[in-house]
């Protein structure tokens, strides 16, 4: 597709968008706006560049396949990175786990992990004008083994890892200060159990406490902005979670702290989209887990589905863009993994894209009007409307392939990637 025929059919969208009531600038600069945080762990599966980890193991994820090309170094995933960033429009931020560290070689404890352990990752952000998030690591790691963390009964094993979140939210608040956008720490603990467990309130009550301590420090908000993310059962914690969405809300009720909402973390028919609304009456802000769940996984690439459009559409209807991060969270080892990221991040603009495409004003008059069927015939129509020329016209704009010559550009980024061994 040329650049002529690209402006010739958003010409022709944009004249039956406006037919509908919908402007289709507006739309294209409000997505401009949105940053999507890119997931390291997708360039590697989820293996981090700490001596001793290498490979995820336990903690209720699983990474499965093994296609040639995972990043080794910190060089190699930046590489990816860029190669992956080049191909999705907008600009965007990096999500980092801290176990993707420079270490130098050496073995450090993550209890001892430190800024400098980071400086690579923010002088090439800054280089590039990207933001940094981060994130605490309390798996892969032997004092994760039994299952517990923050909700260990072992007073030395819990503050082992109270001092590596510590010491995380204060690498992301340098982050944050030293980029100047506030990085986001989001915390995910592995904790519970395979079977029945009998003290289920026991380790919510230690929980309780290991938060306690660990929030009770505060960074400026233009630094560090944290979340928490529950989950309803994992690989191998099929029976409890400590960290249940009951248990954050209620925690996070009265602190600074966001929900994190993993698309993957509920029960299969148990909609995300659907607790938008209802978390933004009461919080300034949330963040949100962009992902697929597939029967029992929870971390598939995001495609263009129900679950994702209907997310876009409660976040754009609630007014809520400005309020709502969106970070993607999938690891996939089976295909390509720059082509995972893209198509991720591209079904998750596009999404978001369709939603802003919405006349949703004439369906607030319907539904007002008490007029139920009109609301369901608009509804039926939107899905027909020209989005794939809208969504041409902002990769255009943004510089990136438009239709499906990024699906081109991945393929002859392969013989680089099969060189790694
Ligand atoms: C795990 C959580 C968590 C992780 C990342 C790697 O179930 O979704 O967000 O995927 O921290
Ligand atoms: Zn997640």
């Amino acid at each position: 597709m040329n650049a002529r025929e690209i402006e010739q059919a958003y010409a022709a969208a944009r004249k039956v968008y406006a037919d509908c009531g919908v402007n289709t600038e507006t739309a294209l600069a409000a997505l401009e706006t949105v940053p999507l945080s890119l997931q390291c762990w997708q360039g590697d599966d989820v293996g981090g560049f700490e001596l001793a980890g290498a490979a995820l193991s336990g903690g209720g994820l699983a990474v499965t396949g093994n296609y040639p090309g995972r990043a080794r170094t910190p060089r190699e995933l930046r590489d990816d990175l860029e190669k992956a960033l080049a191909l999705i429009p907008g600009r965007h931020r990096v999500n980092l786990h801290s176990t993707y560290g420079e270490f130098g070689g050496e073995y450090v404890p993550r209890d001892s992990f430190r800024p400098d352990h980071f400086r690579g990752w923010v002088d090439w952000a800054r280089e590039r004008g990207l933001g940094l998030d981060f994130n605490a690591t309390l798996f892969a790691h032997p004092l994760a083994e039994s299952g517990y963390t923050l909700s260990h009964s072992d007073q030395k094993v819990r503050r082992f890892w109270i001092e590596h979140v510590k010491r995380c939210r204060e690498i992301g608040a340098w982050m944050g200060e030293e980029l100047g956008t506030p990085c986001g720490h989001n915390l995910w603990i592995p904790d519970g159990s395979k079977d029945e467990t009998v003290s289920r309130r026991l380790r919510r009550e230690i929980l309780r406490e290991s938060l306690d301590e660990i929030y009770t420090t505060t960074f400026p908000r233009a630094a560090l902005k944290d979340s928490v993310e529950s989950k309803l059962f994992g690989i191998g914690l099929e029976s409890f979670v400590v960290g249940s969405h009951e248990f954050y809300l209620d925690w996070s009720r009265n602190q600074d702290v966001m929900m994190c909402l993993d698309m993957g973390h509920y029960h299969p028919t148990e909609s995300v989209a659907e607790k938008i609304s209802a978390l933004l009456t009461f919080r300034e802000e949330l963040l949100i887990h962009v992902s697929r769940g597939v029967k029992w996984d929870s971390d598939h690439v995001v495609l263009f589905n129900d679950e994702l459009v209907t997310l876009m559409q409660e976040i754009v209807r609630a007014d809520g863009l400005d309020r709502v991060h969106l970070a993607l969270d999938f690891f996939d080892a089976s295909i390509n993994r720059v082509g995972a990221w893209v198509t991720g991040a591209r079904a998750t603009l596009k999404a978001l894209l369709f939603a802003l495409l919405e006349p949703t004003e004439r369906l607030r008059e319907r539904e007002a009007a008490g007029d139920g069927f009109g609301r369901l015939a608009w509804l039926e129509e939107c899905k027909a409307l020209p989005l794939g020329a809208v969504w041409n016209e902002f990769c255009s704009r943004g510089r990136v392939p438009a239709g499906t010559e990024w699906i081109e550009a991945i393929r002859a980024d392969e013989a680089r990637l099969r060189e790694r061994r």
